[in-house]
């Protein structure tokens, strides 16, 4: 059985448009695109005194299980030249799991619905462009209604090539 996902992209090292488009194509083996939002560049949060990101978010299908899910993203962010760090230093790429269906995973190793969504603009700018409409699982407000609530929009502008 085949599950929507939406998936969190970010790049904020090394030619960030290339390894955002490389992400996608490697995603594609598993998980068959559905759209793409705009690209967008992004202050950094947490960690401010990095360089700026650039975060986009996909929708696809894909059979892979939550945890086959991670375990083949973690493999494409090793592939793209991701660099093991300290949570929230700059990264080749990273790519977060935000929703899979409406399933809640709560493990060690992987957390569903991505459990710092409603605070990130640079997230929910894109996914709601996507999909504003998606009613996250848990707290069953829209992407919509997290976006109107969310700070640092400012922080997160259109990026034009
Ligand atoms: N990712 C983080 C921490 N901070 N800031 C922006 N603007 N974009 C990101 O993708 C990002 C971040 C941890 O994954
Ligand atoms: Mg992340
Ligand atoms: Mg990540």
């Amino acid at each position: 059985m085949e599950t929507e996902v939406y998936l969190g992209l970010g790049s904020n090292l090394g030619d960030r448009m290339d390894n955002l488009t490389k992400a996608v194509e490697c995603l594609s083996q598993k998980v068959t695109i559905g759209e793409v939002s705009s690209v967008y560049e992004t202050e950094p949060m947490y960690y401010e005194k990095q360089p700026l990101f650039l975060n986009a978010v996909v929708s696809g299908m894909t059979e892979l299980e939550p945890i086959e899910l991670l375990h083949f993203i973690k493999r494409i962010e090793s592939e793209l030249g991701r660099a093991p760090g300290p949570r929230n230093a700059p990264r080749t790429i990273d790519i977060d799991i935000l929703f899979y269906g409406d399933r809640a995973v709560n493990t060690p190793e992987l957390t569903v619905p991505h459990p710092a969504l409603a605070e990130r603009a640079f997230m929910l700018v894109p996914l709601a462009e996507i999909a504003g409409d998606f009613v996250h699982p848990l707290s069953r407000r829209t992407v919509g209604e997290l976006l109107a609530e969310v700070s640092g929009r400012d922080g997160v502008k259109t990026w034009v090539d």
